[in-house]
């Protein structure tokens, strides 16, 4: 598989080529929408792999909140059947809605915040934003590896960061990124 690393602070940042579904990680990240409806892209994926658990347990959480996620908000269900044991779930911004840069950075800060909150060592990530959502892929990918660094660089006790890449011109993508890092 292809693959590349880099210590920062006490963790490490990964790139990988392939199916975030299939990773054995303490959690996967879900690309998701505001309304937690699983229907299309990764988030698809993920519950036909996990199980219906995930979109109910989405269902549950935005019932019990009585309304939609904000743009760059995270919440966490179970990860069903999945290896990973939690999906969390963080809805990025669609392109041309404004403010796109930073709903990204967030969104990508609030799911790494989520997981140490649950003491997790392990998460990976997808490309968030740049499939369905249309986010500038070179740009998605400058914004979500700095964001990762900046939070492995502080308190984070976090041993792996995985960006889990679909394609190989999204791997590609986040390669030439990390080099800027
Ligand atoms: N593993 C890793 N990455 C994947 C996988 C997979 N199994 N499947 C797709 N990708 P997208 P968005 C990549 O469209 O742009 C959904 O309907 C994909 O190639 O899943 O944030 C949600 O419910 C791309 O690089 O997410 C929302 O409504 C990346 O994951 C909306 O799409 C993100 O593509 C969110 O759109």
């Amino acid at each position: 598989m292809t693959a590349t690393a880099r210590q920062v602070g006490h963790g490490s940042l990964e790139l990988q080529r392939g199916d975030i579904t299939a990773l054995a990680v303490d959690a996967i990240v879900n690309a998701a929408n505001v309304h937690l409806q699983h229907g299309g892209g990764v988030a698809w994926a993920i519950v036909r792999k996990g199980g219906a658990v995930i979109q109910e347990e989405s269902d549950r959480i935005i019932a019990a909140r009585g309304r939609p996620l904000e743009t760059g908000e995270a919440v966490i269900t179970s990860g069903g059947r999945l290896l990973a044991r939690f999906v969390i779930h963080t809805a990025g911004p669609i392109w041309g809605d404004g403010d796109e840069d930073a709903k990204l950075r967030r969104a990508c800060m609030s799911s790494l915040e989520l997981a140490d909150e649950k003491k997790l060592k392990s998460i990976a990530l997808p490309a968030i934003s740049t499939g369905i959502y249309r986010f500038p892929l070179d740009r998605a990918a400058r914004i979500l590896l700095a964001a990762a660094a900046e939070h492995l660089a502080g308190k984070s006790g976090l041993e792996r960061v995985i960006f889990c890449l679909f394609d190989e011109r999204t791997f590609a993508a986040f390669a030439e990124a990390m080099t800027e890092l």
